[in-house]
């Protein structure tokens, strides 16, 4: 008889977090998340999944605790005896690394580290061999040094976030090569959805794109429009750190789309979807400026594509649709692609916009 596999995941309530939980479970897997206490419930992006811990069915199960308090890292490690790690937990907004970089760097650069070192005791305490899976990031590029970014790109991180991602990346390699540790660093490139948190900008517009349509919203604040970006879905970057773990050995993979859009090339769609022109509803405010911007990201994966036979199935244009999509139907509003009362009918806009059209 197969042993049930258990995972155990940091930043399980995130958006990327909530997909990997659901593709482990479809798999058979007995999925651990660490959860951070906090006075309002955060776990809206798998309460879906999760089943009552008494029920017998149950194989989703929550640990309180903290990337930055190692002794309870390590406790859980003991309890959960993992077969795999995904670490995902992070304060992962870029521009808010800028107003709290200590506690940033604490999260994504020290957490990490802690967790390495509390599976390099489990595993050489117990001989339980740990996959482990660090969530590294296409902003660690930074500053360009080279288009398609690759494995090979150097990087050039430019906010204190991406800083704590390449130490990040550094130590898990480093406990790959010290200490035999089955570590891997996914580079992904950005990757959204309708979970995707609502103060990352692609969202921001989706979301704020529904408000409009629904007359609860008449401007949307952004910052830099110029800037480009290789976006895909995050349910098939999911896919992609499973993927790395079940490889025969351990190794550092870029997961992108290989192609760029700017935000403006992102309003265009998603506005032009509902018939509107985001040029009447953009207001620049320059809160949402970084002190330093990553201007051009594009991802070149085609090593994962060759070793790990990984491939997105959704397009950036459809990905900006379901986005739409999902925020219209948040305040039930019809999609423009379904038939009888479209959004693509001006009228039907007008009407729920009051005098803002
Ligand atoms: P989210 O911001 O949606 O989720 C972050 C998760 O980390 C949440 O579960 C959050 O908990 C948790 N968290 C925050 N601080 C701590 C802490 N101190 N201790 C433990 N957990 C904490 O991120 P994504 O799901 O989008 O991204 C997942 C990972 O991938 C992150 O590490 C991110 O930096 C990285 N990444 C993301 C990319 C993307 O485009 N989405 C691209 C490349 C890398 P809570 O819900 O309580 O806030
Ligand atoms: P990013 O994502 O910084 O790439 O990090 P974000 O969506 O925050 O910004 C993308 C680009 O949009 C510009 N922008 C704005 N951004 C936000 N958030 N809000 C605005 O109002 C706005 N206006 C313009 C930004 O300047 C930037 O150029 C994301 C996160 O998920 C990281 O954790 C992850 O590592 C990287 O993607 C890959």
């Amino acid at each position: 008889m197969t042993q049930t596999k258990r995972a155990l995941i940091t930043g399980i309530t995130g958006q990327d977090g909530s997909y990997l939980s659901e593709l482990l479970l479809e798999k058979g897997y007995q999925v651990h998340g660490i959860i951070r206490r906090t006075s309002t419930f955060n776990t809206d992006r798998i309460d879906h999944i999760y089943v009552d811990p008494h029920n017998e069915q149950a194989r989703l199960f929550l640990h309180y605790g903290d990337l930055t308090d190692g002794t309870t890292l390590r406790r859980i490690l003991e309890e959960v005896e993992p077969h795999e790690v995904y670490n995902l937990g992070a304060q992962s907004h870029v521009r808010v690394s800028f107003d709290a970089p200590e506690y940033t760097v604490d999260t994504v650069g020290m957490g990490t580290l802690r967790l390495l070192e509390a599976v390099r005791d489990y595993q050489q305490r117990t001989s339980n061999q740990v996959r482990f899976y660090q969530a590294g990031s296409s902003e660690m590029f930074g500053k360009v040094q080279e288009v398609p970014q690759k494995e090979t790109t150097p990087f050039y991180p430019r906010s204190p976030y991406s800083c704590a991602k390449v130490f990040a990346h550094w130590q898990t390699i480093n406990y790959r090569e010290s200490y035999g540790l089955f570590a891997c660093n996914g580079i992904l490139f950005n990757h959204e959805s309708p979970r995707r948190g609502e103060t990352f900008v692609t969202r921001k517009i989706t979301r704020a794109l529904g408000r409009i349509v629904a007359g609860q919203q008449k401007k949307l604040y952004l910052g830099n429009l110029d800037s480009k970006r290789d976006w895909g879905y995050a349910k098939d970057y999911v896919e992609a750190m499973w993927l790395m773990l079940q490889q025969e050995e351990p190794d550092d993979y870029v997961i992108a789309m290989n192609e760029t859009h700017s935000i403006r090339e992102f309003l265009d769609i998603a506005f032009s979807y509902v018939n509107l022109n985001w040029n009447d509803f953009v207001e620049f405010d320059p809160r949402y400026l970084r002190p330093a911007e990553v201007d051009l990201l594009i991802g070149d994966a085609t090593k994962a594509r060759e070793k790990l036979g990984w491939k997105p199935s959704v397009t950036f244009e459809e990905l900006v649709k379901l986005m739409v999509d999902s925020d219209l139907a948040a305040l039930g509003l019809s999609s423009p692609n379904s038939t009888g009362s479209g959004v693509e009918d001006n009228a039907y806009i007008r009407q729920n916009m009051g005098a803002t059209v």
